[in-house]
């Protein structure tokens, strides 16, 4: 798929459009291209073929002019735009650009005053409080300016679950195609589902090597070659890095055990093989005369060692190998046991589509049940819903649950934000007529961790609120959670009953794998939502969220949207 190359131009444009100070319409327009076009389903590259610019246009949140990008990067693969714009741009700043906590508008003027145009000039000047003297930057700037740069730098080269996964199942899809590959796995952290990925790393078994490495090594998109042999190649794939190593079938097992990792689960499994004698590495596993006693499937290295198969998202040395001894292992949750989203948006605030569709879509997924839970007045940026809107959208509600009566239901939820001064933005009897409420934070990340935790725990404590959605406020990459003690949120979750989300969304996973395996621990409910802003997201997004969880060790009863109706609601508050 050509998207995520599109869309990360797009946001180039956009970017330095900002630097340069251009028209603020035309920055945000391509921002929403990209966003829009991170999460389609349909491949750009084929709709612009069949239809060109005309149902292109047809997408929410592409006009004229990005269309007509869109077509040029499909024939092409390039945007002349794009180039013109990066070239008049000082050679280095685009890179600050990718410094989070750091505004185009700051590197603007930093640029000019001080002609700084690298991380490590700008991280000198902050250092020595250089930045302070330009007008409209203080000391605060100069703070945040260290913490993002350090944030970038623990971040650097990671990539979101999301990209990784879509660019590796490509590379899967073209693999698969030749006869000289027997077998094909995913194996490393991508295997495990962790929330970034450092690189991706693939297995084959192959008799003809030679044949599937040539074919690695000229994919499509592919940027470097930084390595090429019979065993191992490694490639440069848009952006990321990607190893590949072909195995024989009967080490196959093996090695997928060994290169899935991590590297501290593999640790304890192959002391657990020298307690036996037993000598387990990526070819096998070897009894003390060296005779291979297993290897080919995955398995054999789990039951030489007296264990239960331990699932991928698992494997971090965080107590399965105890548990896989003592079989309780869980059994994860998987995508099937969703019943409903609690969490999505329609366009009766930020969200493209209507009731109507979100409902049509959710059904198509097998759904029983959506929570339209449209933003509440105080998030200016995305058209808030005041009482009279409520009103006027619930009309449009009850229309919808008579056309689908007794087969889905669409519940009326707001997500109602949580002010600074811990008030929720919508008053308590307009709060008692939804079916669901999702309250969070969505301003003045950086309260104390007292003064927030508060504020959360003063809305768990609200009669009428149902769920916290991203209890931490991260974005990965971008920004950094907010402080808050999330024992203490457990605590009140409890014994108020109020659900955690652990929001799907790729770059949020809020709460994270940790998070979650701590709300089991305090027996705290889960809902695992899309906060989708269109149907296709809900449908898209949701595998992160599951991924998760399972990271976090979650069954099916832990989630509470794999419930019925009937049950959820008296899961809810009054
Ligand atoms: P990443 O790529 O940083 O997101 O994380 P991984 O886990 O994919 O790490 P990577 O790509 O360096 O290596 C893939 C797997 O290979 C890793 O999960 C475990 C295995 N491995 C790599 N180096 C070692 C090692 O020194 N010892 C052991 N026991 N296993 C290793
Ligand atoms: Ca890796
Ligand atoms: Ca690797």
């Amino acid at each position: 798929m050509i998207n995520l190359d599109i869309a990360r131009i797009f946001d180039e444009i956009a970017d330095i459009l900002e630097v340069k100070g251009d028209n603020p319409f035309r920055v945000r327009a391509y921002r929403r291209a990209a966003r829009t076009i991170e999460t389609l389903t349909q491949d750009l590259k084929v709709i612009a073929e069949r239809g060109g610019v005309s149902e292109l246009k047809k997408i929410p949140g592409i006009g004229e002019g990005i269309a007509k990008k869109i077509v040029e990067i499909a024939q092409t693969g390039d945007c002349k735009k794009h180039r013109e714009l990066a070239r008049e741009l000082p050679h280095g700043l685009l890179e600050l650009l990718a410094i989070p906590r750091v505004g185009p508008k700051t590197i603007a003027k930093v640029h000019e005053e001080l002609g700084i145009s690298s991380i490590e000039e700008l991280e000198t000047a902050a250092k020595q409080h250089e930045l302070r003297a330009i007008p409209g930057l203080g000391a605060k700037v100069e703070e945040n300016i260290l913490k993002g740069i350090e944030q970038y730098r623990r971040y650097k080269g990671r990539k979101l679950l999301s990209e990784a996964l879509s660019r590796a199942e490509s590379v899967l899809n073209e693999l698969e195609k030749l006869d000289a590959v027997e077998r094909i796995t995913i194996a490393g952290s991508l295997r495990r589902m962790r929330e970034t990925i450092g690189d991706i790393d693939i297995l084959v078994v192959s008799k003809r090597p030679k044949e599937v490495m040539d074919a690695f090594t000229s994919l499509e998109g592919v940027e470097d070659v930084v390595a090429k042999g019979d065993t191992k190649s490694s490639i440069v794939l848009k952006g990321m890095d990607v190893d590949l190593r072909v195995v024989d079938a009967g080490s196959f097992g093996a090695a997928v055990h060994y290169f899935t990792g991590s590297k501290h689960h593999n640790i304890r499994i192959r002391e657990l093989g020298v307690k036996r004698g037993l000598k387990i590495n990526e070819y096998g596993v070897f009894n003390a005369d060296g005779e291979k006693i297993g290897g080919e499937n995955e398995e054999d290295v789990f039951r030489s060692v007296g264990l239960a198969y331990i699932p991928p998202e698992l494997r971090e040395d965080r107590g399965e190998v105890e548990a896989a001894q003592e079989n309780r292992i869980p059994a994860l949750i998987e995508p099937g046991d969703l019943k409903g989203d609690l969490h999505v948006h329609t366009k009766w605030s930020d969200g493209k589509n209507s009731v109507e569709e979100m409902a049509k879509t959710a059904i198509s997924m097998g759904y029983e049940y959506i929570a339209v839970a449209d933003h509440s007045p105080a998030v200016g940026i995305a058209g808030g819903m005041d009482e009279a809107k409520i009103r006027k959208r619930q009309v449009e509600i009850d229309r919808v649950n008579n056309q689908f009566e007794g087969e889905f239901r669409v519940l009326s939820s707001v997500e109602v934000d949580i002010k600074s001064d811990t008030s929720l933005d919508l008053p308590d009897d307009i709060l008692k007529e939804l079916d669901v409420v999702v309250a969070a934070v969505h301003s003045k990340f950086t309260q104390d961790k007292e003064t927030m935790t508060g504020r959360i725990v003063t809305a768990m404590e609200n009669e009428h609120v149902d769920i916290i959605a991203h209890p931490t406020g991260r974005l990965l990459g971008k920004r950094e959670p907010y402080e808050v003690d999330m024992e203490r949120l457990m605590e009140v979750a409890k014994d108020t009953g109020t659900i955690m989300e652990l929001n799907a969304f790729p770059d949020r996973l809020d709460l994270n794998d940790i998070h979650c395996r701590m709300a089991k621990d305090y027996g705290v409910l889960i809902a695992i939502s899309t906060d989708a802003h269109d149907a296709m997201q809900m449908r898209d997004v949701m595998r992160y969220g599951v991924a998760t969880a399972r990271r976090g060790w979650l069954e099916a009863r832990d989630v509470v949207n794999t419930r019925g109706i009937e049950e959820l609601s008296k899961l809810l508050k009054g």
